[in-house]
């Protein structure tokens, strides 16, 4: 009995029905991230590179290699994943008014925003504590 209805056709046409189900919701959930990704490398070749040494506001005269810090940026994000901690030392070594700047400079190599990409590859508590160590909280 069970085994006739293993072996009907309508049990298989709904279990590859399920399947393909399945795994469109899989690959919906991946495409946005793919096109992103595919989307940002097409973008860092027009990259232009201009003004990149800013000094820092903080009286030490220290100076931040903007393009490094927004290329940096973009690694710890570029394809599948998120290098979380990447990030994390980065929002220390960046702290505002030094993002705004890396962030512009972001935008203009990859045509994006900065802030709206790190929103989109961490979790609401990461997030808070990427913008809390960045200075934005
Ligand atoms: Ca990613």
């Amino acid at each position: 009995m069970l085994v006739d209805i293993i072996e009907s056709k309508a049990f298989k046409l709904v279990l590859i029905v399920f399947l393909v189900f399945i795994a469109l919701r899989y690959l919906a959930k991946l495409l946005p991230n793919f096109v992103k990704d595919a989307k940002t490398t097409l973008s860092q070749n027009q990259a232009g590179t201009t003004g990149n040494q800013v000094t820092l506001t903080n009286g030490t005269g220290q100076t931040a290699d903007l393009n490094g810090l927004a290329e940096a940026y973009w690694s710890a994000m570029d394809g599948w994943g998120t290098d979380e901690q990447a990030l994390y030392d980065l929002a220390d070594k960046t702290r505002v008014p030094l993002f705004r700047q890396v962030a512009d400079r972001y935008k203009s190599l990859k045509q994006e925003d900065l802030l709206s990409r790190i929103e989109d590859e961490l979790m609401g508590d990461e997030f808070r504590t990427f913008q809390t160590r960045v200075g934005l909280l």
